[in-house]
């Protein structure tokens, strides 16, 4: 598989909170990062994702009373899933895991910074309708597929995936080049998903 020139990597969330030792830890999420770096010297364009959180934000249990982390409560745009504290803005957890090493990627785009919307998804927030401008970012620099690494498989991945082939690009996911968090069969249902809308599922040694 060739990767042509009109291709852009896409690095999402590989951050303490979501490595071993974090505050919501993806099993084995540290054990991709290697990968990652070899993958992305093959890539012109690197786009890194942020998961980058207000203290107090809507998705963590913390700020619903009575609630425990991975309760999902019905929000003013619909389910959400709440989840420990993780990845506050400008704290230790938020940075990216340290042997991340990315020299060359020229955009960090950062995500559910406002403090009433999730946003799994680095195109679209949880609202559906609030654009991060990263779909207008790819298609002004003339982009036209994209390839998705990095935490969480199932969460962040899926929906990035699912909003890139929405938005017009082809999508692929590395699936060697993610961990997933596996909530009551979360994995399974993601490949799914991602199969009916036309993702790309493949290795890295499909690519280089
Ligand atoms: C993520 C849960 C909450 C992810 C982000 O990166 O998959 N999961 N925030
Ligand atoms: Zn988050």
């Amino acid at each position: 598989m060739q990767i042509s020139p009109r291709s852009a990597l896409l690095v999402i969330d590989v951050q303490n909170d979501f490595t071993p030792g974090g505050q919501l830890a993806v099993p084995e999420g540290d054990q991709i990062v290697a990968l990652i770096n070899r993958l992305a010297g093959h890539f012109k364009q690197v786009i890194i994702a942020q998961d980058w959180h207000p203290a107090g934000h809507a998705s963590f249990a913390s700020s619903h009373p009575g609630r425990k982390p991975y309760d999902v409560i019905e929000l003013p745009y619909g389910q959400q899933t709440l989840w420990p504290d993780h990845c506050v803005r400008a704290t230790p957890g938020a940075e990216f895991h340290p042997e991340l090493d990315l020299p060359h990627a020229q955009l960090v785009i950062r995500k559910g910074c406002n403090p009433d919307i999730d946003s799994y998804s680095a195109f679209l927030e949880a609202d559906r309708t609030t654009t991060t401008g990263l779909a207008g970012y790819l298609k002004e620099r003339g982009i036209d597929t994209v390839y998705m690494v990095g935490l969480a498989l199932d969460f962040c991945v899926m929906f990035s995936a699912l909003d890139a082939r929405t938005a017009g690009f082809n999508a692929f996911v590395v699936l060697d080049a993610c961990r997933a968090i596996d909530l009551q069969g979360s994995l399974a249902a993601a490949i799914e998903r991602m199969q009916l809308a036309g993702v790309g599922l493949i290795q890295s040694n499909d690519l280089v």
